[in-house]
């Protein structure tokens, strides 16, 4: 067939959506079904050291957001082929006969610190990276699960699935692990691509608690009759396993060059870096804290796993919390003009990475050290843009240093690329063209993994991304001389 009509369910840290996708050999067009407020919830718990708080993904909200966009989907495109989900990395539900076992944790949740040292006692960090390639974050489901077992959770646990195969197991009843999304557990081999039971067996983990794992492109199955019910499918529709991590899924649809472009896929995160066939698994790319995530089709992300709007968006929070109304379009245009008179500041200390009070940490950072904090709302806009702009270019010139590529341009995806002054200052500061967008670039990575599996694609990625670049336009930033 010619063309086909998919359902892109893509969930976001911050947002979650359904994009319908008509695809062609030579075009893509997209259409919104649906977005929700991705809002975590904090719960009290108790646990040896007393009460205290946790903080969750609302499963529920996220389940309804996701069969209402279906159902819209399914009402506009009758000949709908299949749908499927991807997400942000690392987080899992814990099931047992089939049922959830509570509210999944957020990423965010600090109850992994003393789970890290242990894991590591049981593996060295440097032996971990040689086998998995995984920078060692706390968010790592490995360090999750090693805290989950610590409490007893994985004595009543018998399965974990990471957040789009849950998805996919709700919508299908059938449990599988992603590949792409299956490698930001740090329990995945960057070099068989299997389970590394090792691991697992070492940290103390049951065998057997991770599902089998599949790859992007085959099919999980068709839905279950009562999603079919419940989103008013009268036809066979499929689930079909994508690049299920979010950053996979955004990479493969980035309008890359085939020589010489580094990726940005920027929204709560940037991800920095280049794709390769071959993992980067020596101590220097580990010491550089740069990870080897895996793409659609085996290909590696070599990139820095780092701070993206999260930082900027946590700030206008504040604001908003504080009964002040923010135009983001705005205070951008406002930002541009002020005088850079205060300085950069290192957006990846892991103060930032918690929710709370934004502008007062980025003051007591600054006051730590002696730093000028600016004065007005523009003016802090204008600090973090910049502070976000030189952590992209360092984490760009340290990603030509240890593949020993030169880039030659950058390609920024996700909703920075919506962010002209942050696109400018990057251009700016790597002295590279920065080419900006699409915003969507997740979903329609999702829909071209579809599209492929449909028939209506063929080819390597590299095929795949021409319908991209036939389709979209980036908005090209020149660097300027400017500081
Ligand atoms: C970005 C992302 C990133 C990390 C983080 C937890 O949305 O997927 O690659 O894995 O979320």
């Amino acid at each position: 067939p010619g063309t086909g009509r998919f359902a892109a369910i893509d969930f976001g840290a911050t947002s979650g959506r359904v994009i319908l996708g008509e695809v062609s050999p030579t075009h893509i067009s997209t259409s919104e079904m649906s977005r929700f407020t991705n809002q975590p919830v904090s719960m009290p718990a108790s646990d040896a050291r007393g009460w205290g708080t946790h903080l969750h993904w609302d499963m529920p909200a996220l389940w309804q957001g996701a069969l209402a966009g279906l159902g819209r989907a399914v009402r506009e495109a009758p000949d709908l082929i299949s749908v499927a989900t991807d997400s942000w990395g690392v987080d899992y539900g814990l099931l047992r006969n089939g049922r959830l076992l509570g509210s999944p944790m957020h990423y965010r949740d600090e109850r992994t610190a003393e789970a890290c040292d242990r894991v590591h006692a049981a593996i060295p960090p440097a032996d971990l990276y040689a086998r998995t390639g995984i920078q060692p974050l706390a968010i790592n489901t490995l360090y999750q699960l090693a805290a989950e077992a610590s409490q007893g959770l994985l004595d009543v646990a018998d399965t974990a699935l990471l957040m789009p195969d849950l998805f996919s197991y709700w919508l299908t009843g059938r449990r599988i692990a992603e590949r792409t999304i299956a490698s930001t557990t740090a329990i995945l081999s960057a070099i068989t691509g299997e389970w590394d039971e090792d691991i697992l067996s070492r940290v103390g983990l049951p065998r057997g608690v991770l599902a089998p794992l599949v790859s992007p492109g085959e099919r999980i199955g068709p839905v279950l009759p009562a999603v079919a019910d419940a989103v008013g499918a009268s036809h066979h529709l499929d689930v079909i396993a994508v690049g299920a991590h979010d950053t996979a899924s955004a990479v493969l649809a980035a309008p890359l060059p085939e020589r010489g472009g580094a990726f940005v896929s920027c929204g709560t995160w940037g991800l920095v870096g280049v794709e390769r066939e071959q993992p980067l698994l020596h101590e220097q790319a580990r010491q550089a804290a740069f990870t080897n995530e895996r793409g659609v089709d085996d290909r590696f992300l070599f990139m820095r796993n780092g701070m993206g709007l999260w930082i900027l968006n946590e700030t206008i929070r504040s604001w908003e919390r504080a009964g002040e109304r923010v135009d983001l379009g705005q205070l951008i245009e406002e930002a541009a003009h002020t005088r850079m008179d205060a300085d950069v500041f290192d957006v990846e200390d892991p103060r930032f990475q918690k929710p709370g009070d934004m502008p007062a940490m980025i003051a007591a950072w600054h006051a730590e050290h002696g730093a000028r904090m600016p004065q007005t709302r523009a003016a802090l806009v204008r600090l973090i843009l910049e502070s976000l702009a030189q952590a992209f270019a360092e984490a760009i010139a340290t990603t030509a240093r240890m593949t020993g590529e030169p880039v030659s341009q950058i390609n920024l995806v996700g909703g920075g690329s919506r962010n002209w002054l942050l696109c400018q200052r990057l251009a700016d500061r790597s002295g590279l063209p920065v080419y900006a967008g699409p915003v969507e670039a997740t979903a329609l990575g999702n829909l071209l993994v579809q599209a492929r599996t449909a028939g209506v694609l063929h080819g390597t990625i590299e095929d795949l991304r021409a319908v991209i670049t036939r389709t979209f336009q980036p908005r090209r930033f020149e660097p300027r001389r400017t500081p």
